[in-house]
């Protein structure tokens, strides 16, 4: 059958090459850390999906239930015509939510993710449920400069960032996207998920299930690595190790050696002793008004707050 839209393009060597550079300079960095964003491989962004419906991990359905119960009062913030840009767009499962809250010619959809196959998977997935939407996927990492298509005369470009994936940056980083967003999104606005500070038991399962996909999704970096670059990672040289950090407000997500191991990526030799982690994840929680006064800095005003009856997550509007 012929797919619903034909945009596909291979993904280039240059991702093989940014990834083959960021693991070098990585492993040579002490502490060693990676940025998570290479979590997002095809396998990683499906293991990413099953973490979504864990029943520990709280924040997804959270936030979808959110947005379900707030769509029509949420697109009310947008204005009538919209240049809709989902920021590391994934599945494309919330932005439906908001979608069908908001009439279909007025509405073009950009979704931005780094991981091409998947996200235009997902693109002919949204173009068979809506026909007539207009769809303009770019593959990109967002953080880094790109150029969205002009937005359409009339509309205001609204960017959503859902699932609290700006946890994930580290706070320059945060601040640097919303700064970056602020000035593509002048004249419109941003809605943003984030994770709320709650008690660290709830915070702990959620990144340590019983199931262990979160230590699957984890463990999918060295494998990718292994896929990708001929890495000799070996497969029983590293365990899944996340934990809370109080003094940052993060779960910190490692890859901890079992014993200590001498390894080769791309001709290069790397040694780790034994327990010595390589950093893959930090997942910040904010408070409302912390977050409000760090896109205050880059450039947004605060508009309205939506949360669950716990206060464990919120979504934000914030005026560009
Ligand atoms: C994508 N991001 C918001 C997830 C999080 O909760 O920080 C990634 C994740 N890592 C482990 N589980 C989920």
């Amino acid at each position: 059958m012929k797919p619903a839209v034909e945009w596909r393009q291979p993904l280039c060597s240059a991702d093989n090459e940014a990834f083959a550079a960021d693991l070098h300079a990585a492993l040579a960095r002490v502490p060693k850390a990676i940025s998570p964003k290479y979590f997002y491989d095809e396998a990683g962004s499906r293991l990413f999906e099953q973490i979504c419906e864990l029943p520990e991990y709280y924040p997804t359905r959270t936030e979808r239930a959110l947005i379900e119960a707030h769509a029509a009062d949420m697109a009310e913030q947008f204005g009538p015509g919209v240049q809709l840009v989902e920021y590391g767009a994934g599945a494309l499962r919330k932005v439906r939510l908001l979608l069908d809250a908001i009439p279909r010619d007025g509405v073009q959809f950009v979704p931005v993710d780094i991981s091409g196959p998947h996200l235009l998977a997902a693109c002919d997935a949204l173009a068979a449920d809506y026909p007539g939407l207009s769809i303009q996927p770019l593959v990109a990492d967002f953080t880094r400069p790109h150029t969205l298509p002009p937005c359409p005369e009339g509309s205001r470009r609204v960017g959503f960032f859902p699932g609290s994936s700006i946890g994930n940056f580290t706070p320059t980083e945060a601040d640097a996207f919303l700064r970056l967003a602020a000035s593509e999104l002048a004249g419109g606005g941003l809605l943003i998920g984030i994770d709320l500070v709650k008690d660290e038991a709830t915070l702990h399962a959620a990144y340590n299930d019983a199931a262990g996909v979160t230590a699957a999704f984890n463990l999918n970096l060295l494998h990718r690595a292994r896929r990708e670059l001929g890495a000799d990672f070996p497969p029983d040289g590293f365990e899944h190790l996340a934990f809370y950090n109080p003094a940052y407000r993060r779960i910190e997500m490692h890859l901890r050696a079992t014993r200590a191991l001498e390894l080769r990526v791309g001709g290069e030799a790397y040694a780790f002793h034994e327990g010595e982690t390589l950093h893959t994840e930090h997942s910040h929680k904010y408070t409302v008004a912390g977050f409000q006064a760090l896109a205050a800095r880059a450039g947004f005003s605060p508009g309205k707050v939506w949360t669950d009856a716990n206060g464990w997550f919120a979504v934000l509007w914030l005026e560009a």
